[in-house]
């Protein structure tokens, strides 16, 4: 059988809609996939071998990725040798590929070869998948590896998705997009149930599942990246200790949107994983920037979803 006779047999029984009048989405098990990602999903969900090192990081699209993916990366390798700036693989890689999101690639070559042959005594492997946790792999739901979730408030998710969509397909008109949004039918959607998951989780099996928000590192960078490195079990000293101080400054300057946004790689190429240039992940990063485009109406719409949807769920609308 080959791949498309594959993809057709996977994607054929599977309710469909189609996203922005564009793209075909599927759903499985409560939530909506690109189709064309089905093979590379069903693949992820049975064939990969979690190890308990592994550091899962996970997200809704446009939730804050690229910057747990740095922050992650940079807490994991402060130690390294690096002496100049070119030491950095990240001045020379994008993000995506240095952190593999395994839901959209598990199947290219390139992250089959980080996955399968990433070297055990460098330790646990930093991997990413958008996927929603009751979609993930048994196996690493019970592989005990560490799990990192990141969300953000929905308008701004909302309102960052349309500006990345925008870029990569037709331009789209905002009623439209908060209406998918809305009705949860967007890829990996529905939003609200996809940070729920992970919000729950994250109660259960505090030591396993870590649960941070876009707004949270932005209000308080230093306490959240303290944070984060003490879950990955490489943490920084005691606040107030200078040395140390400096170290999480570093850690955040080198995982900023102004440092990553500016370098020549994430600049003027295109991933040849992604396929999309990798400008697209880098744009404002401001909280609150969906008042510039949601009229009040749009934004009370989600607001009141929102209530409704975390309702009686000890996450309120104030953590976002
Ligand atoms: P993904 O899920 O497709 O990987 P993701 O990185 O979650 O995308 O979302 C991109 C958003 O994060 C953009 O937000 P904006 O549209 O509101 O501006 C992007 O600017 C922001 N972003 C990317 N990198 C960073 C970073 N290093 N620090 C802060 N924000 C960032």
């Amino acid at each position: 059988m080959d791949s498309d006779e594959g993809m057709n047999k996977l994607v054929a029984p599977l309710p469909k809609e189609v996203f922005w009048n564009a793209h075909e989405i599927c759903h499985v098990e409560g939530f909506w996939f690109f189709a064309h990602l089905m093979e590379s999903i069903a693949a992820f969900r049975s064939d990969f071998e979690p190890r308990s090192d592994d550091i899962l990081l996970t997200s809704f699209p446009k939730t804050g990725t690229t910057w747990l993916m740095a922050l992650c990366h940079n807490i994991l390798h402060r130690h390294d040798d690096r002496e100049e700036e070119e030491d950095d693989v990240l001045t020379t890689v994008n993000l995506h590929e240095v952190v593999p999101t395994l839901d959209v690639f598990f199947l290219h070559d390139q992250v089959q070869d980080l996955v399968l042959n990433s070297n055990r005594s460098t330790g646990g492997r930093l991997l990413h998948t958008h996927l929603p946790y009751t979609c993930l792999p048994e196996a690493v739901r019970n592989s005990g590896c560490k799990i990192v979730h990141v969300t953000r408030n929905p308008k701004d998710t909302m309102v960052s998705m349309w500006h990345f969509y925008n870029k990569i397909f037709d331009v789209f008109p905002m009623e439209g997009a908060v209406e998918s949004f809305c009705n949860g039918v967007l890829p990996w959607g529905p939003f609200h149930e996809h940070v729920i998951g992970y919000w729950e989780e994250s109660k259960r099996r505090p030591d396993e599942v870590l649960f941070l928000t876009y707004e949270d590192l932005c209000r308080d960078p230093k306490k959240e990246v303290r944070k984060l490195a003490s879950f990955l079990g490489k943490p920084f000293s005691p606040a107030g200790n200078g040395c140390e101080d400096e170290e999480v400054e570093k850690v955040l300057w080198l995982s900023s949107l102004g440092r990553l946004k500016e370098l020549e790689v994430n600049k003027n190429v295109v991933s040849e994983l992604t396929q999309i240039p990798n400008s697209s992940f880098f744009r404002k990063g401001t909280v609150g920037d969906w008042k510039n485009y949601l009229t009040p109406q749009m934004a009370e719409r989600i607001d009141q979803l929102t209530q409704l949807k975390l309702q009686g769920i000890e996450l309120s609308l104030d953590d976002f």
